[in-house]
């Protein structure tokens, strides 16, 4: 069957079955990027458009189902990991889960809501790698907008062809299994669209979603609304007896501590960026973002450890 679809002046068959049965390849009088008041788009049927969403959405769901690495957070320590580990590695299925609409978590300003970040030497490095200028001012360097740095490094991260990133998404619970000899490895993640994990106190048994991997990469963050997930779920699950908990601010302790302290927590969970802090109990280092982009990368370094072992 085919359905008229009226466009303008011009009437356009398209096809009511099948995701591609249809083609729209415009003549050039149907197609006209002109400003003075003649601007024409290329003819559509919105079915098309739910089809070409949905079909990928969920392609990609089914794929990654099982993948080789899952990274929890896309803030700037998990931005950071899923650039080296997809450039190093593109042969792995790394998928992120991102609980927030807009990946970036708090990469997005400086310290105080200010727009410039802060990044302590040597990780201007990492800066340098991704593509991303800023003014040199001895020990640190300054980006001129936090969210020049998130926007690169979401565009670089997005662009690899090995990476699937699920905004909106949140990861609600870990998959832990236990072996042979009773030891017991986290294998993947619980995940959820984050406005039914807000509601799970409103309706009843709204039931999740499973991605099975063996390696997580946790990076959700210092304690907060979402944040330290992993840290907080790995106490009340028994592979963590207690949280260390974020101490106070102290810029020249807290950034080698994340970044020499980022590794496998338990089998099968790398730990990275702030979240760190509250599993071990280490400072915080405030506006200051170096720390985060070493960690990333060691976590990556991590990752490709455990999956080579
Ligand atoms: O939305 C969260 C954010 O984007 C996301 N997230 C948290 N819980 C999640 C869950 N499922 C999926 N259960 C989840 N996603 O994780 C991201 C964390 O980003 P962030 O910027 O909060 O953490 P980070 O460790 O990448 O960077 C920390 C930056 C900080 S905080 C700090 C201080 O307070 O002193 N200093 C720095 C540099």
């Amino acid at each position: 069957t085919t359905t008229a679809v009226a466009n303008g002046s011009a009437v356009y068959p398209v096809k009511a079955n099948g995701m591609n049965g249809h083609k729209a390849s415009p003549n050039d009088a149907e197609v006209l990027e002109d400003y003075t008041g003649n601007y024409k788009f290329a003819p559509i049927h919105e079915a098309e458009v739910s089809r070409a969403m949905v079909k990928r959405y969920f392609t990609q769901m089914y794929e990654r189902a099982v993948s080789d690495v899952v990274i929890v957070g896309a803030g700037s320590a998990g931005l950071s990991c899923a650039y080296h580990l997809a450039k190093s590695r593109p042969d792995l299925k790394i998928t992120i889960i991102e609980a927030s609409v807009a990946p970036g978590g708090g990469a997005w300003l400086g310290g105080q809501l200010m727009t410039a970040m802060v990044v302590r030497k040597p990780a201007d490095r990492f800066l340098t790698e991704i593509g991303v200028p800023f003014e040199d001012e001895g020990a640190f360097v300054v980006v001129k907008h936090a969210a020049l740095f998130t926007s690169t490094i979401l565009s670089r991260v997005l662009a690899m062809p090995n990476v699937v990133m699920m905004n909106a998404t949140a990861v609600e619970d870990l998959i832990v299994r236990t072996d042979f000899e009773g030891k017991q490895r986290v294998s993947g993640v619980v995940t959820n669209w984050t406005l039914v994990s807000l509601n799970h106190d409103t309706q009843s048994c709204m039931d999740p979603n499973v991605i099975v991997a063996p390696c997580v990469i946790s990076a959700t963050g210092h304690d907060g609304p979402m944040g330290a997930f992993s840290a907080k779920r790995l106490v009340s699950t028994g592979l963590l007896a207690e949280l260390g908990n974020m101490r106070g601010l102290d810029m020249n302790r807290a950034e080698p501590a994340i970044v020499n302290g980022t590794r496998e927590v338990v089998p099968g969970l790398v730990m990275c960026g702030m979240e760190l802090s509250e599993h071990d109990g280490s400072n915080r280092m405030g506006p200051t973002f170096g720390a985060m982009m070493a960690s990333g990368v060691k976590a990556a370094h991590e990752a490709m450890r455990l999956l080579d072992e």
